[in-house]
């Protein structure tokens, strides 16, 4: 069983993210639901895997996109090898049978609004945890025949939706078992970047767990080591969670920058945890 307190395999292996002779690859639909929390019809991507069937039941990823971005983000990009990576995973029994979720993490309430570098146009990013738990996974969990335990349900982010993966890893362990940000964005905490100012979703002494919370079975953070966007906030997490004595698991990816190879060995080193007991 691979190690929840070391990465050995800093990068997804290449042959995971080719397409194998004999594994088929899911299907994306597209859905739309009625959030009470925004007001509005929202949209997401449910990726599916190729044998989907109602006779069994599936973990369900939570999979959230970075800043600027939508539903068809991340899985529209063929560069993060998404559809490949899970299905290879799963053939090699290295991973659970699971469906991807990727919503659109701009929980507006104005449909005017628009995202940005600015405390008030990132706020409906961290609204995104209240539509995500009161509308969302109700919504998921009614459609598709999955699993609704916390240890069948994760939550992985790329950047943006990193930090917000981490705030709602922090927020929520009794929901979500499987926590992992891919070069969380700043902000999580005060601080300050060459975009903006961060008031903080939370104080450092915060980022932790609470005494009677359950703790996650995972929470990893990595990032690469050229990352240019984020640069070394998520490695300041990664010192926080240290000084709080949080246990998670912090990596590094070689030479990545805020990018696909960063994703991809995310992904990677993530499903490969969150496998069959
Ligand atoms: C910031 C730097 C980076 C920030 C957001 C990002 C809201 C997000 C980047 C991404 O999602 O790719 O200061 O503030």
């Amino acid at each position: 069983m691979p190690d929840k307190k070391t990465v050995t395999q800093t990068t997804c292996p290449s042959g995971l993210c080719v397409k194998q002779m004999g594994v088929q690859y899911g299907t994306v639909e597209h859905i739309t639901y009625d959030s009470v929390t925004t007001g509005l019809e929202r949209g997401a991507n449910v990726l599916l895997p190729a044998d989907y069937s109602t006779d069994k039941k599936y973990a369900v990823l939570y999979f959230l996109h970075g800043i600027f971005g939508d539903e068809n983000s991340l899985i529209g990009d063929d560069n993060n090898k998404i559809k490949e990576i899970t299905a290879n995973l799963v053939a090699e029994e290295r991973t659970k049978d699971m469906i991807v979720v990727f919503p659109n993490m701009y929980a507006k309430t104005n449909p005017d609004q628009q995202p940005g570098f600015s405390a008030e146009a990132v706020l409906p990013y961290d609204n995104f945890i209240n539509d995500l738990v009161n509308d969302l996974i109700p919504v998921i969990e009614n459609k598709y025949s999955v699993h609704s335990d916390r240890e069948n349900r994760g939550i992985l982010g790329f950047s943006m939706g990193g930090r917000e993966t981490l705030f709602i890893g922090l927020s929520r362990p009794d929901l979500f078992g499987y926590i992992g940000a891919i070069a969380p964005a700043p902000g999580l905490v005060p601080g300050k970047d060459n975009f903006m100012t961060h008031v903080g979703q939370m104080q450092e002494a915060d980022v932790k767990y609470n005494e009677n919370d359950i703790l996650p079975e995972l929470l990893m953070i990595c990032c690469g080591t050229k990352d240019g966007v984020v640069g070394k906030f998520p490695e300041s997490y990664h010192k926080i969670m240290t000084t709080n004595g949080v246990e998670h698991l912090w990596y590094e990816v070689p030479d990545a920058d805020h990018d696909c190879n960063a994703i991809k060995s995310g992904i990677y080193n993530f499903l490969i945890r969150w496998n069959k007991k």
